[in-house]
């Protein structure tokens, strides 16, 4: 009893049998990064390949040094052909955004590329501590420790935008103050996009010789919305994510004909695009998913897609099965194009209005938006039940998104389409319960494709700066094929959009495409999926094993492989 106390007493602090050995796991590393089994820094060449943003002109009289330096060719890695060694360059390292599984191994694979001879220093909770220059230097314990674990505790992360020139004037303060070299934003489109004016902002007149900081993206967010096509199959933690859900959502698809009593209405995090929610349908195969991007693009209502949800709930109720699931994307309600209309007024006025609206109740608040908002708006608005009103007035993050993880979606279709069958069929007997899966995958372990992806996205990036180059986003390509490392100019993938009401050069999110053969491959089979019950459940993500080298469906599909293994080194 004794001893078996002392055990678990070791096991606190992220000492659990299953964290020591994961700490142990070996991931694979990409073959051009080898060198008689050691790991060596790369050479990068012009690929062949290149992006180009749709307002170039824009971009190059914003970016004149990146856009001269760097054009819109993707580099791609290769062995090193010289044996000159880079040395003291002081590196620093910073998480921005919402966390996501294997940002630790991004700081691991940058550490072990510098290697020894330089300096990597990690930032504290994100561009706030860039600014406030809150900065520590990594330590080779500190990666033995972090190696393989999930979430961003080591570094802590914020959502703050860099966008004053007070805030520019205190980064360039931090960089001489730390005599740094060189800097990683491991961040969604938002981040990248803020990277892409710190290099600009820092290429040239920082250092003591005149010359700048280099200024480095890695691709992150569990949304999965930040990808370029071939050029960048996915962002990290989104893999490590949609396991996670997928294994709950498989655990109540398997509930449902079990207890044969309820329908569930399954929230999944992913702010904007629905990646997530089409990648646990492809994994799951639940009745009925939503995809956001397909609502807009087919201009359907609110009221459209209750009908549809009413349709398969009263067709299965037929068949004796009064039970399901719904995967609702989060952000849906932001593609529902009456609703964008609304939001797009709703969010002008209430920036224009902000004191006015601060610390008024709700029915004050809606009186002081129905004198300045249009009345179709405002009858649309009005309509919905208050606790949606409420989120929808909720403060915005400080790149103008609003925060749609607080607007509880599932509740609004459970309490419509209850409405809606009440009317049109009510002797259906339809017994509901929501749920929202966010924070749950954000921060767990993992998987073994999240790890070796964010390792040699980190391995990239610390070559990349080795290489002397700035302003370009990490890549990791040829998945099933042994991997490719490219770098891509971080300038190309900008493009106008309105933002806070006036344009800005912003990275696009990447949206599902309704003509991907990974949408093509759920519109092929989701009315089969309705009728019958033909869900499975993929079960927890595996680490060792057959089932550990899976990729994401979803990515498998868009980049044409022939299957779902992952193949690296
Ligand atoms: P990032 O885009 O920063 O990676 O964050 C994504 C996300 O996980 C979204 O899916 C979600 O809407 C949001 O973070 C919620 O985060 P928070 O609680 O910080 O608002």
């Amino acid at each position: 009893m004794a001893s078996l106390e002392k055990y678990l007493n070791t096991t606190e602090k992220c000492k659990s049998l299953f964290e020591s050995e994961i700490r142990r796991l070996k991931t694979p590393v990409c073959r051009v990064f080898l060198k008689g089994g050691k790991i060596t820094p790369v050479d990068f060449k012009v690929s062949g390949l290149s992006v180009k943003s749709k307002n170039a002109a824009k971009v190059k009289e914003k970016f004149p040094h990146l856009v001269t330096a760097n054009g819109d060719k993707i580099l791609m890695a290769v062995a090193k052909k010289s044996k000159d060694k880079i040395k003291n360059k002081r590196v620093a390292v910073l998480f921005s955004g919402g966390p996501a599984a294997g940002g630790h191994n991004v700081v691991a694979g940058v550490f072990d590329m510098l290697g020894e001879d330089n300096t990597l220093l990690g930032v504290k909770s994100g561009p706030k501590g860039l600014i406030k220059g809150d900065l520590f230097e990594v330590k080779s314990e500190d990666i033995k420790r972090i190696k393989n674990t999930g979430g961003f505790d080591y570094l802590g992360s914020d959502r703050t935008k860099i966008k004053t020139p007070e805030q520019f004037e205190a980064v360039k303060k931090t960089c001489r103050d730390n005599k740094l070299d060189a800097i990683v934003v491991i961040g969604g489109d938002d981040s990248n996009t803020n990277a892409a004016f710190l290099a600009e902002y820092l290429s040239e007149h920082i250092k003591e010789d005149g010359s700048g900081v280099q200024v480095i993206g890695v691709p992150k967010t569990i949304d999965g919305d930040l990808q370029i096509g071939k050029h960048l199959p996915i962002s990290f933690g989104f893999d490590t994510a949609t396991k996670i859900y997928a294994e709950m959502v498989g655990n109540i698809l398997q509930d449902t004909p079990s207890s044969k009593k309820y329908w569930h209405f399954i929230k999944l995090m992913g702010r904007a695009a629905s990646h997530v929610a089409l990648e646990v349908a492809l994994q799951t195969k639940p009745a009925i998913t939503l995809i956001s991007e397909e609502i807009a693009k087919k201009n359907m209502s609110l009221e459209d897609i209750i009908e549809d949800i009413s349709k398969v709930v009263i067709a299965r109720a037929k068949k004796g099965k009064n039970y399901g699931v719904v995967v609702v994307p989060e952000g849906v309600i932001e593609f529902i194009p009456e609703m964008t209309k609304m939001l797009q007024e709703l969010n002008k006025t209430v920036a224009e209005n902000e004191s006015e609206l601060e610390n008024k109740c709700l029915a004050e608040k809606r009186d002081i938006l129905s004198s300045v908002m249009g009345a179709e708006n405002m009858k649309l608005f009005s309509s919905l039940p208050e606790y949606i009103q409420e989120m929808m007035l909720f403060d915005r993050d400080a790149h103008g998104n609003l925060q749609v993880s607080q607007i509880p979606t599932e509740r609004l279709l459970i309490d419509m389409v209850k409405h809606h069958i009440k009317k049109a069929a009510p002797e259906v007997k339809f017994a509901t319960l929501n749920h929202f899966f966010g924070y749950e995958g954000r921060c767990g372990v993992p998987s073994l494709f999240d790890a070796a992806y964010t390792y040699n996205l980190g391995l990239a990036v610390g070559a990349i700066l080795l290489s002397g180059k700035t302003g370009y986003i990490a890549s990791f390509t040829d998945l099933e094929k042994g991997g490719k490392i490219l770098a891509v100019p971080l300038t190309a993938l900008l493009n106008v959009e309105i933002r806070h009401g006036k344009e800005e050069l912003v990275i696009e999110k990447a949206l599902v495409e309704l003509d991907s053969p990974a949408f093509k491959y759920f519109a092929k089979n989701r009315e089969r999926w309705a009728e019958e019950d033909l869900f499975n459940s993929p079960g927890p993500r595996q680490l060792w094993g057959p089932a550990s080298k899976q990729m994401p469906v979803t990515v498998a599909l868009n980049q044409g492989y022939s299957g779902l293994e992952i193949n690296i080194g």
